[in-house]
């Protein structure tokens, strides 16, 4: 069973991730788990704290002379504002500075305050910051590796913010995948970017925020990971759940969602066609790469609706936890759109879960066998 946890608070000393169930053999380059990393702290939109961080992949364990052995990787993160938090952050030392008492609407706050019993909502929002994301990337990019190994490649681009709509429809995977890194918004049209900009700006001036969609693209794909036979094994439980756990992920969409709730059977499916040259395939995409809660070896699309952050420097109504009188809410730095980021994790997030379909169909102790099974799969079903 392919399966991580990460721990880390924002403003601890670092991140890290044990991930389980990667196969012997695999050749992991940390540059490859950097890039990764550093593309999720670009966007324009972002705050401060990403002019502080120079997010750097450590791997403590489960790798020997480049590869991994079979056994659990540790990868670390090491925070570099931890050097500015190290007394209010101490893990030991007796309490210091003022506790945050007004929380912010929308976020864990309130109720993780209510929940786990605390007096101060810092000791809530350390944890559940989108900070613990640069640890799921790290992992994403060793899934991603997987991936590689068996021709399997992810990308993903934003396609709205604030409203702003991003022309990409016709675009292929090679192209969304070179347009979006070269793109300050992880966009793939120019156009729609710099209006998209410009809504960030205003948003800043404003003392607001601003949410978007991204959307996530896999190719090469084997159809059948994941089954219809329980609703658990469904694939598309999984992608969409690993999309929620995203923070600030209010909305999933596979292919043409909710689009597909408005047509009729006749123009929401894909028809099936057979060329000798092309073997089995379907001319259009609609259900996203999925049928019946398996792939189908069409592209994978899974798009992703993110909220504002609610962290606003024009605070919204809130309440102190001590006194109970009303009170503004806690304003921290934070970004003004971290949609761009947020794509990066969803691409994360989905090699996760196909790594771990994968490596469930096929079996995982070595990469030698897992190859090998692939293969024969792809041969006996000729794709
Ligand atoms: C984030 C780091 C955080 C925020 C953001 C994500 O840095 P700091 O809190 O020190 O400014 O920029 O956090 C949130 C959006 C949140 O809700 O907490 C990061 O590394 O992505």
């Amino acid at each position: 069973m392919f399966r991580f946890l990460t721990a880390g608070e924002s403003h601890g000393p670092c991140l890290t991730a044990v991930i389980e169930g990667l196969p012997a053999g695999l050749a992991l380059d940390i540059e490859i788990i950097n890039y990764d990393l550093e593309r999720r702290q670009r966007g324009y939109g972002r705050g401060g704290r990403m002019q502080i961080e120079r997010d750097r992949a450590e791997v403590l364990s489960g790798v020997r002379f480049g590869q991994t052995l079979g056994g659990p990787v540790t990868l670390a993160i090491r925070n570099r504002d931890w050097a500015n938090w190290e007394q209010r952050m101490s893990p030991l030392s007796p309490p210091t500075g003022e506790a945050v008492r007004t929380p912010r609407p929308g976020h864990a706050d309130l109720t993780g305050v209510q929940k786990y019993d605390r007096q101060d909502v810092r000791d809530i929002l350390e944890r559940a910051s989108a900070r613990e994301t640069a640890a799921r990337v790290a992992v994403g990019a060793v899934a991603k590796t997987l991936l590689s190994q068996l021709d399997i490649d992810i990308t993903s681009h934003v396609v709205s913010i604030g409203g702003i709509r991003a022309q990409a429809g016709n675009l292929s995977f090679a192209e969304i995948k070179e347009r979006r890194d070269r793109s300050d918004l992880g966009c793939a049209d120019p156009v729609a970017e710099a209006s998209m900009k410009a809504a960030i700006d205003a948003a800043r001036e404003r003392g607001d925020t601003l949410g978007g969609v991204f959307e996530v693209w896999c190719i090469g794909l084997m159809p059948g990971l994941g089954s219809y036979v329980q609703w658990d094994r469904r694939l598309d439980t999984r992608l969409a759940g690993a999309i929620m756990s995203i923070p600030a992920i209010k909305g999933v969409e596979i292919g043409d969602g909710f689009l597909s709730a408005d047509k009729p059977g006749s123009t929401a499916h894909d028809e099936i066609y057979l060329r000798p040259d092309k073997g089995i395939f379907r001319p259009t995409n609609r259900a996203g790469g999925l049928e019946g809660g398996m792939t189908n070896g069409e592209p994978v699309v899974v798009r992703a609706a993110m909220k504002p952050i609610p962290t606003l420097m024009q605070p919204l109504t809130s309440i102190d936890i001590k006194t109970f009188e009303p009170a503004m809410a806690n304003t921290e730095r934070s970004d003004v759109c971290a949609v761009p980021a947020a794509a990066v994790v969803g691409e994360a997030m989905i090699a996760i879960i196909l790594a771990q379909a994968v490596l469930e169909k096929f079996g995982g102790d070595n990469l030698t066998d897992l190859l090998a099974g692939v293969s024969h799969y792809r041969r006996r079903i000729g794709g």
